[in-house]
């Protein structure tokens, strides 16, 4: 005797359910169901066809996994170990700047550290940890520049929402990892900077000095675990205002007496906040711009919460900022 059929609970109308064997599953409207155009297989479907008995990944020795893996990572630490420019922070407005960086300047060698195993900062959630992510208006111009589709509250709305924050911060991460002049090191913390005396007395930035996060997080426990180097003419510092490092560059700067103290982030206020930290992203030491919150804190701007066009525009003016210094 054949086994019963399996059958499957459908919401048919509101509270109301049915079940029915998995074969009528396709052919009923379900009320849950959301429209779509006309569904196709993905591929790999159709290249398996089912075959699934028989299956088999091609065989393999584990140390041709590890070697693919090492081999790239080491030799990338040696190609990037002298970089163009060097961007701290792997959050919306650092991705924001390493995209328009690598798109106007190919040539460019560009070193991403970011010191979370996941880049992309305050940017994964809206505010309150709502998904949609708003974005003022001009920022628009930037999420159609990635392809990043959002909604438009209409012309009096002044800003635009992405539904989810992770449309966003996947899309800009996806197409910066495409350029063949970037590399991510993620899980990686810059803890110090690398600095020459300048003529007048002052400090240039020329470089950064990396550990793996965990090593950096664990210096107290563990005797000297020392970190490594990355040289480059150009740093661009964007390491949020809050986080187990946050406001890294700007706090480091100050207690080398590089830049007087902190000016300390301000109370929100959306509209003076946006304004200033876009207008504000600038080199603020030799071979040092900062951008996005980081900045905030130099210079005591106010914050704006939970909207994230000021982060996306930063990124943009610290990438022009960047090219002025290849230009010149
Ligand atoms: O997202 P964040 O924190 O920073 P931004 O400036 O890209 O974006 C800020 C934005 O998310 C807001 O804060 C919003 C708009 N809210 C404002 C408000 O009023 O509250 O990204 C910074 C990234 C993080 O991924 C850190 O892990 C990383 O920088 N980071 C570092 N990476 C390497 N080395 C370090 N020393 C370091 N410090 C921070």
């Amino acid at each position: 005797m054949s086994p019963a059929p399996m059958m499957y609970e459908l919401a048919t109308n509101g509270s109301k359910t049915t079940t029915i064997p998995a074969a009528k599953m396709a052919t009923m409207p379900h009320t849950t169901s959301i429209p779509v155009t006309a569904p196709t297989k993905p591929e790999v479907i159709e290249d398996m066809a089912g075959n699934w008995a028989d299956f088999k990944f091609a065989p393999i020795r584990e140390s041709q996994v590890s070697r693919a893996m090492t081999r790239r990572y080491f030799a990338d630490l040696d190609k990037y170990a002298e970089s163009d420019i060097v961007i701290i922070g792997a959050g919306s407005c650092g991705l924001s700047t390493a995209y328009t960086l690598a798109k106007a300047r190919p040539d460019l060698k560009i070193a991403i550290i970011e010191a979370g195993v996941a880049p992309g900062g305050g940017a994964w959630l809206g505010g309150q940890l709502f998904s949609a992510m708003i974005m003022r208006k001009p920022a628009d111009a930037f999420l159609r520049e990635l392809g990043v589709p959002y909604e438009d509250d209409g012309v009096d709305a002044n800003y635009v929402v992405v539904k989810h924050a992770a449309l966003f911060t996947s899309t800009v991460l996806s197409k910066v990892l495409q350029f063949p002049n970037v590399k991510l090191f993620n899980a990686t913390a810059v803890e110090d900077l690398i600095t020459r005396k300048t003529e007048d007395g002052g400090i240039r930035i020329a470089g950064v000095v990396t550990n793996w996060t965990l090593v950096s997080m664990h210096h107290d426990d563990q005797s000297c675990m020392d970190p490594n180097t990355i040289n480059a003419p150009l740093i661009v510092s964007t390491t949020g205002h809050d986080g187990p490092f946050g406001a890294f560059s700007v706090k480091r700067l100050v207690s080398m007496n590089a830049i007087p103290a902190l000016g300390g982030m301000r109370g929100l206020d959306m509209n003076t906040a946006e304004d200033a930290i876009v207008k504000g992203t600038r080199e603020i030491t030799p071979g040092l711009i900062v951008g996005g919150m980081e900045l905030s804190e130099v210079d005591g701007a106010n914050r704006m919460g939970p909207t994230f066009g000021a982060m996306a525009l930063s990124g943009v003016k610290a990438a022009e900022e960047a090219l002025k210094v290849f230009e010149q």
